[in-house]
């Protein structure tokens, strides 16, 4: 488990990944404090403003908020480290990580890929963008040997070191766009799966999604 002794952790967003995040880091050892914009049970309630005078060790932000929005920002400014919640829960997991991302179809390749590998023999959870966030898996008495990751842009966005042992890529087509100001924004997020594997990570995509050449690529197609 990651040792977070003696550092101040500050969580952005009381919603379910923050709620986790916080219940992890503080397992880790830190002192955790969760802020959130709305009147929220457990939060702090802070602004753009009131988030320029806090300074910790890490900054966890949860997947909703925008990255490079005001808010998370300014607790940025002055703070350590900036990781999403998928960045702490991983280095917390030291089992096998299928990671799977796609415009359409990641929750239901999330759960296949789960029951292919549990009829392999191997304890698997589905979980992250997918209804239970990885930093809730990590505690559980059985902890998983394998976990099948789905992965939003968004929580792609505030990885930092995140290396999944196998990628999933079904397919790209524009969304979010209120979030991105291009679809290319938009693409450049999801393809950060990519940014830390090794060059014998199997990377499955869709023929003719045009990926950078990373990892051990297998294809598919109808
Ligand atoms: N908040 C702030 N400041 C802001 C904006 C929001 O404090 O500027 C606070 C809100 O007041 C709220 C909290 O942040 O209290 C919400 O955080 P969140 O939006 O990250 O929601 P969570 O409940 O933590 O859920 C997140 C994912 N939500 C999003 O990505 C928007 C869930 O994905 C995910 O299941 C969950 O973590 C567990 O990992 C949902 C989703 O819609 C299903 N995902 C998008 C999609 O699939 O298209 C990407």
């Amino acid at each position: 488990m990651l040792d977070l002794t003696g550092k101040t952790v500050a969580v952005l967003g009381a919603g379910r990944s923050g709620k986790a995040a916080a219940v992890l880091a503080a397992h880790c050892g830190a002192a955790v404090t969760i802020y959130d914009s709305r009147e929220s049970e457990g939060a702090v309630l802070a602004t753009p403003e009131s988030g320029k005078d806090i300074n910790v060790d890490l900054v966890i932000v949860s997947p909703g908020i925008e990255t490079l929005g005001e808010f998370v920002q300014s607790f940025a400014k002055g703070s350590g480290a900036l990781w999403g919640e998928v960045e702490l829960a991983w280095r917390c997991f030291s089992g096998h990580t299928i990671g799977i991302t796609g415009t359409n179809g990641k929750t239901t390749t999330t759960e296949l890929v789960r029951d292919l590998v549990e009829a392999n023999g191997r304890s698997c959870v589905a979980c992250g963008n997918y209804g239970v966030p990885l930093s809730e898996v990590v505690l559980y008495n059985e902890v998983p040997e394998v976990i099948s990751l789905e992965l939003s842009s968004f929580q792609l966005e505030t990885i930092v070191d995140f290396k999944p042992d196998a990628v999933i890529w079904l397919n790209f087509s524009p969304d979010h766009m209120d979030r991105y100001t291009s679809v290319e924004e938009y693409r450049e997020a999801k393809l950060r799966i990519l940014e830390n594997i090794s060059a014998d990570t199997p990377v499955v995509v869709r023929a003719g999604e045009g990926l950078p050449e990373k990892g051990r690529v297998i294809t598919f197609s109808s």
